[in-house]
């Protein structure tokens, strides 16, 4: 029994009905192509340098805290490995990118407080990304601070969730010039701590449908003296509470 060939092998002219199948296939692999492209140059991004032009660990997937200063107890025991959220509580994970990643509650609750300072480095392009998430209060934020003159160039909040998200930051001013990050916990009590993970630099402003506002952030967070609980969102679960 013979095998029909293929119209492209057939002597006979393709029949309008092969042409567009064959339209069809086409398309639809141009079509997959276009998206895996597009979703690479999405979360592209690339990892800042050492003036030896070795990898910071910005993203903390060393799985220690080299190339970072920790100050206070907020910072001890840290980086977190693995999603520590999604056991305790149903409605949010970390989101976090490899294995490790900044977590302050994630250890000794949300009552330690510190800081975590990278080494300078520098802004070797003009757009930078990280993820963050925690508390929403003036004092859990990270910041992106000039080197040289310690001037606090970019700061964002959490937005009183686990779930870590990107924020973009526009170093368009600061090309070449040496900077550092700082994650900043300082505030006790009710979400009283800050996730972060994964700075990265872009050469044109990267695009995240889930991209937090840092502006939106601040402009929500309540005073510093504030305490109580935000209507309309979930309270964070007491570990002590859980453990006990
Ligand atoms: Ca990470």
């Amino acid at each position: 029994m013979n095998t029909p060939d293929p119209f492209w092998r057939n002597d006979s002219p393709p029949t309008v009905l092969e042409v567009m199948n064959t339209r069809i296939v086409l398309t639809s692999i141009s079509f997959v192509c276009s998206v895996a492209v597009s979703a690479h140059a999405q979360s592209a991004g690339t990892k800042p340098t050492a003036a030896t032009g070795r990898s910071l660990n910005l993203d903390f997937e060393s799985g220690d805290l080299r190339d970072w200063n920790a100050q206070g107890k907020a910072f001890q025991k840290q980086p977190i490995r693995g999603d520590t959220v999604s056991p305790r509580r149903d409605d949010m994970k970390s989101g976090h990118q490899g294995n490790y990643w900044i977590g302050t509650y994630e250890i000794g609750g949300d009552d330690l407080t510190g800081t975590l300072t990278s080494v300078p480095f520098k802004a070797a392009q003009p757009w930078a990304s990280f993820l963050v998430a925690g508390g929403p209060w003036p004092n859990t934020r990270v910041e992106v601070v000039d080197a040289a003159t310690e001037a606090v160039l970019f700061k964002t909040s959490g937005d009183e969730s686990e779930n870590l998200r990107p924020v973009v930051v526009d170093l368009q001013q600061q090309v070449g010039k040496q900077i550092f990050i700082r994650v900043v916990d300082q505030q006790t009590g009710h979400w009283g701590h800050i996730n972060f993970d994964d700075f990265k630099f872009y050469a044109q402003r990267p695009k995240f449908d889930n991209e937090l506002d840092p502006a939106k952030v601040l402009a929500e967070a309540p005073p510093a003296d504030s305490y109580g609980p935000r209507p309309g969102r979930p309270q964070q679960r007491s570990r002590l509470k859980r453990l006990g």
